[in-house]
């Protein structure tokens, strides 16, 4: 585990130094208190630290202080080192956020088993967040396909339409349904079909930029929402992604499977302001309504779905 020791007496920070390292700490020094807080606030500080109280710089208290004002996600375990016995310095240290102390001299012992509960905390801590990251991603994920579920994928579009109407320019959203899925299920049977809805899920993310966002809409209908695109580029990508589902059979354990898919577009332009964002989940639904009428494996524009006002796209 890395540690970091901040003592301004070059003796004992060396002796504190070789200690640590011979019990296996990964040892970073600072010198004084301005390095210790350049460390400990920086990328990815270590989670252990030894302050001393009395620093040239920044003292030990004022560093705890201002630490944990600072709310890092990854706990930090603070142990100061004091000369000073006065009862009140010490309240007056813990109440800044130190987690322990040590007062000089101490036992070296003393100072293993200090280090042995701060380490319990920090990997306590870690599993918490390990925990918590699970719990998240399946709150927010769709687990057949690893896309953002139903919820996750709505947020973004409000989260966009809000954007829109704050900062301007535009926004389209997709929905793309596969075609005949149904007839997959029944002649190839579920697993097959879940293979499909993976592979689907990986054509769709490769063919998008980073800060486009997909979600499982429903069984095999899925949310597409693409910011500052719109128009002849909303047309030109749903396109593209039609032809990349398309493309070549899709190989499951149960063999090769061709799919297509059919798709609306419909770009915020097209979305009366009072309905929002539901209104253009609508419009786009109506315009996947029709590109299946049409013939299936296609694109069709909601009404209204070319944005005029937006010189970039088209
Ligand atoms: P269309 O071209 O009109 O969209 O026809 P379709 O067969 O794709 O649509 P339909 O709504 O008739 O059937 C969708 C099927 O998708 C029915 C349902 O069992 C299946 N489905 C939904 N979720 C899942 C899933 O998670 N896994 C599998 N394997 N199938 C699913
Ligand atoms: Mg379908």
């Amino acid at each position: 585990m890395r540690i970091l020791i901040a003592e301004d007496e070059p003796a004992f920070r060396q002796i504190l130094e070789k200690i640590l390292t011979g019990w296996g700490y990964e040892v970073r020094v600072a010198e004084d208190g301005s390095a210790a807080y350049r460390i400990l606030s920086g990328e990815d500080p270590p989670r252990l630290a030894i302050l001393d109280w009395k620093m040239p710089g920044l003292e030990g208290v004022e560093i705890c202080r201002r630490l944990r004002e600072e709310k890092p996600e990854h706990y930090l375990y603070i142990i100061l080192l004091t000369s000073q016995q006065r009862e009140e310095d010490l309240v007056q240290g813990m109440e800044a956020g130190a987690d322990d102390y040590l007062i000089k001299p101490f036992k070296l012992n003393e100072l293993r088993v200090r280090l042995r509960a701060g380490r319990r905390i920090i990997e306590l801590n870690e599993e918490l967040l390990a925990a918590r990251a699970i719990l998240q991603e399946k709150a927010t994920h769709d687990p057949l396909t690893g896309l953002r579920n139903r919820e996750e994928i709505l947020d973004a579009l409000d989260k966009e339409f809000a954007r829109v109407g704050r900062d301007g320019g535009c926004f389209t959203i997709i929905m793309a349904d596969l075609d005949h899925f149904k007839e997959v299920n029944d002649s190839y049977g579920h697993l097959a079909g879940d293979e499909v809805l993976r592979i689907s899920a990986q054509r769709m993310l490769r063919l998008m930029r980073p800060y486009d966002a997909v979600g499982r809409y429903g069984g095999e209908e899925f949310l597409l929402v693409l910011p500052e695109c719109c128009g002849g580029c909303a047309r030109a990508f749903a396109e593209r992604l039609r032809a990349g589902l398309a493309e070549r059979p899709m190989d499951t354990s149960e063999g090769a499977i061709d799919v297509t898919v059919s798709l609306g577009v419909a770009a915020s332009g097209a979305a009366a302001g009072r309905e929002g964002a539901r209104g253009l989940i609508k419009a786009a639904d109506d315009a996947l309504y029709r590109a299946k009428a049409n013939g299936r494996n296609r694109v069709e524009l909601a009404e209204g779905a070319a944005v005029r006002g937006c010189p970039n796209h088209d």
